[in-house]
């Protein structure tokens, strides 16, 4: 195991080798997970993802950086195959054999659960490794406190060596939803604010509001906990005062309801379906307001990497919401279903070009505050506190 601490030069000679384990997807826990992975293997810590596919964000190579995929063999008696016991097997035989000093586990359901299995097996081997769960959100909110998962999920935190939680929200969701007997260490999302700096593709911006129309734009998963429609319904009464055009990326289960409703309401010519995009920074970039209207959002990661392109937000007070998006600064914040306050907010922030730019340098401004550089040292030093603490 590494002392790292008692290492004069801990800043520079520190290299952990660590397990990353977390879903591949556009999601927001694996997009953290993955450019937390990136930021680390810079910094010089070797890192081992460990998916059942290619996470989306991992478009970058490194000699610190390795993929283990999960395979999951099928057998017909499986009407479910055994997701759960093909990744503890692999971990199992990738600590072994990378010799990894720590497992950085994202999402709860079922990594944590997992990675416990994992630890135990690898103590039968003479083998001890911690685990440290980042808990994102619905796995706490949503999915986790569900009675088919409630029990594993407690009993995973609580056997976690180190939990963490994106904002203070999660934290106290965390404590209010489930019997935990443990710290929870909140560690903020990040962005990497050399790749979401200005980057805008002016050409693409002169494609989609040719008539120097104001881009309203969204970027989710298009889950029902997302209420896409009333992203739709608020960008109807910001088209009814103002030129304007709507540009919705992702994709998700609601996609098809959301383009009726877009139907129903008559606003289709102004709206743009983009679908899932890897360069997302270059259209934020050419936007003019993001909007979040979810029930739930632990963080906002979207919303945060919108910020970071000088987009304001306007978004529900949900949350950790209001950890990231300051009224009537960085954007406005308003009740779940509101769309009338986030109309009236909207057209506030679009009304002149003065208010507008002063709301674009504000939400850039506070985006710093979650640069990575800023983030990543807190996620180095927890580490450093769970190895110590288990030694
Ligand atoms: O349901 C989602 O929004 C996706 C989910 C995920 O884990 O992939 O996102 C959650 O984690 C993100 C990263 O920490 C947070 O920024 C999102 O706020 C959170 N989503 C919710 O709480 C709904």
């Amino acid at each position: 195991m590494l002392d790292c601490r008692s290492h004069p030069n801990f800043d520079d000679l520190c290299e952990m080798k660590i397990g990353i384990v977390c879903y591949p997807t556009f999601g927001g826990s694996g997009v953290v997970a993955t450019e937390l992975g990136k930021a680390l293997a810079i910094r010089g810590h070797q890192v081992h993802f460990v998916t059942y596919s290619m996470p989306v964000r991992l478009d970058f190579f490194s000699e610190n950086i390795f993929y283990h995929e999960v395979a999951v063999s099928s057998y017909p008696l499986f009407d479910y195959a055994p997701y759960e016991s093909a990744l503890t097997s692999k971990l199992v035989d990738v600590v072994r054999s990378e010799k990894l000093d720590l497992l950085h586990v994202h999402y709860a359901i079922p990594h944590a659960s997992v990675a416990w299995l994992a630890k135990q097996i690898l103590a039968s081997y003479g083998i001890y490794i911690p685990i440290v769960t980042t808990l994102h959100g619905t796995d706490i909110t949503l999915v986790g406190k569900d009675l088919s998962y409630e029990p594993v999920v407690t009993f995973a935190i609580n056997h976690s060596d180190g939990i963490t939680a994106v904002s203070e929200s999660l934290k106290r969701d965390t404590y209010a939803n489930f019997k935990i007997e443990k710290d929870i260490r909140v560690i903020y999302n990040f962005v990497d604010l050399s790749r979401f700096g200005k980057k805008a593709n002016e050409q693409f911006k002169s494609m989609v509001a040719p008539n120097g129309e104001k881009l309203i734009v969204h970027t989710s998963n298009f889950r029902k906990v997302k209420r896409v429609e009333d992203v739709v319904l608020v960008f109807d009464r910001i088209v009814k005062k103002m030129p304007a055009k709507l540009l919705l990326i992702g994709d998700g289960p609601e996609r098809t309801a959301i383009e009726k409703l877009c139907r129903e309401v008559g606003n289709c010519e102004h709206v743009r379906f983009m679908g899932r995009q890897e360069a997302v920074e270059e259209i934020l970039s050419v936007c003019d307001l993001f909007i979040m209207p979810s029930e739930s959002e632990s963080f906002g990661l979207a919303a945060l990497e919108a910020m970071a392109c000088h987009v304001p937000v306007i978004s529900t007070n949900t949350g950790g919401m209001p950890e990231l998006n300051i009224h009537g600064v960085t954007g406005f914040l308003s009740n779940v279903g509101e769309v009338d306050d986030m109309a009236r907010h909207a057209l506030e922030i679009l009304s002149d070009t003065e208010t507008l730019s002063r709301f674009k340098s504000a939400a850039a401004l506070q985006a710093q505050k979650f640069d990575i550089h800023v983030v990543l040292p807190d996620y180095e030093n927890y580490y450093l506190d769970i190895l110590e603490r288990s030694k």
